[in-house]
């Protein structure tokens, strides 16, 4: 490990940039960073040129969505092959926070392993598993690797990306509770958080599921136009920082959890409609295990979601959620036990593209 952070700025810090999901990030190995967490915190504001609403001197995309970190290592655990931390760094404050996971900025962590020789690649696919720093959870990410070699070429499709690239097939055995501790954390499926009747939930990421309705919003709108009701995020900001201490999050106002969706009924043929902030801007469609967490919110009858939702029978089932470019579809094994709702797997699709490598440059020190 490197001590400090001397001279990034002249000699630049090796990193990968990666299209993971419908997100963007900056991809590192663990021992290029600093070990002291202030300082790698301060190196990746630089890194993304916050805090500034345009990032101007930094490689972020002036957007929380291509304003993400992933730190990557080999692992040491029994049942995983490397170790993924995931940092959000906010655009226009001084802040980097690790208490969210993401599920698309993973989609491109095995390729990673395997480029930087911490995994090595079978002929045809293979299969990593992935240790969620951020979750103590681990996923098992399978990938395309012809010839045991990387491959971004590929047919599969995702919303939110034009063109065609290889399948990236994430699946997440265990994603109840990983940050808020249990899936329902208050203990209810259905709270009513200042006046709004809500499903605090945590299936892989925390998030508060609310009717649109009850907002005084369609569920339909665009990005844009949600992000311009200013009255609205207020009210949703509201909503959140009552949530925050009763989810076991503690005081969320520098947190980027929980996200807040906004469902209504279904338009496009799935199985709940969703605009999702996360928090303070909508996202251009919705999270992966935050789309995890909509879908799961689905099965609880009599709740926002539950009401709304279309949703498919049997044990197995493809839970659609649509977001504002298309939908995410959900790959689910459901059960009750002990009356309780228990999702035993979850899967989504996605891809990833490697789309630069080489010395990032951050400024220096103001
Ligand atoms: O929910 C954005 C993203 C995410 C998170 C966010 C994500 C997930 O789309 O797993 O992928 O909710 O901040 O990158």
């Amino acid at each position: 490990m490197r001590e400090g952070m001397p001279r990034e700025g002249i000699q630049g810090i090796p990193c990968t940039w990666m299209r993971g999901g419908t997100s963007k990030g900056a991809y590192f190995l663990e021992h290029d960073l600093p070990t002291v967490e202030a300082e790698r915190d301060a190196l990746l504001l630089a890194v993304m040129g916050s805090p500034d609403p345009r990032q101007i001197d930094g490689i972020g995309g002036a957007d929380p969505l291509t304003s993400k970190v992933a730190v990557v290592a080999a692992s040491e655990r029994p049942d995983a092959d490397v170790e993924y931390l995931f940092l959000q760094v906010f655009v226009d404050r001084a802040v980097v926070t690790d208490r969210q996971n993401c599920g698309n900025i993973l989609a491109g962590v095995a390729q990673f392993a395997v480029e930087k020789g911490l995994v090595r690649a079978a002929d045809g696919r293979t299969e990593v598993a992935v240790h969620m720093v951020n979750s103590d959870q681990v996923a098992g990410v399978t990938i395309e690797t012809p010839g045991g070699v990387v491959t971004y070429e590929g047919s599969a499709r995702i919303d939110g990306v034009p063109g065609a690239a290889a399948p990236v097939l994430q699946n997440f055995p265990q994603a109840a509770g990983s940050t808020c501790g249990a899936l329902l954390p208050t203990g209810n499926a259905v709270d009513v958080i200042a006046g709004i009747e809500a499903t605090c939930i945590d299936n892989g990421m925390p998030v508060v599921v609310m009717r649109a309705e009850d907002l005084g919003a369609s569920g339909y709108e665009s990005r844009e136009a949600l992000d311009a009701d200013g009255a609205l995020k207020e009210r949703l900001e509201t909503v959140r920082r009552q949530a925050g201490p009763l989810m076991n999050l503690g005081d969320v106002r520098d947190k980027s959890v929980p996200k807040m969706t906004m469902v209504a009924p279904p338009r496009a043929g799935g199985a709940i409609a969703t605009r999702t902030f996360i928090p303070h801007r909508c996202h251009a469609s919705i999270g992966v295990l935050g789309a995890v967490s909509v879908a799961t919110a689905c099965m609880l009858p009599d709740s926002p979601a539950g009401a709304l939702a279309q949703v498919p029978a049997g044990e197995e089932k493809l839970v659609s959620v649509e977001h504002p470019i298309g939908e995410t579809s959900v790959m689910m094994r459901v059960s009750t036990e002990g009356g309780a709702l228990k999702i035993t797997r979850a899967a989504v699709l996605r891809t990833a593209r490697k789309l630069f490598e080489g010395r990032v440059f951050p400024r220096s020190a103001p």
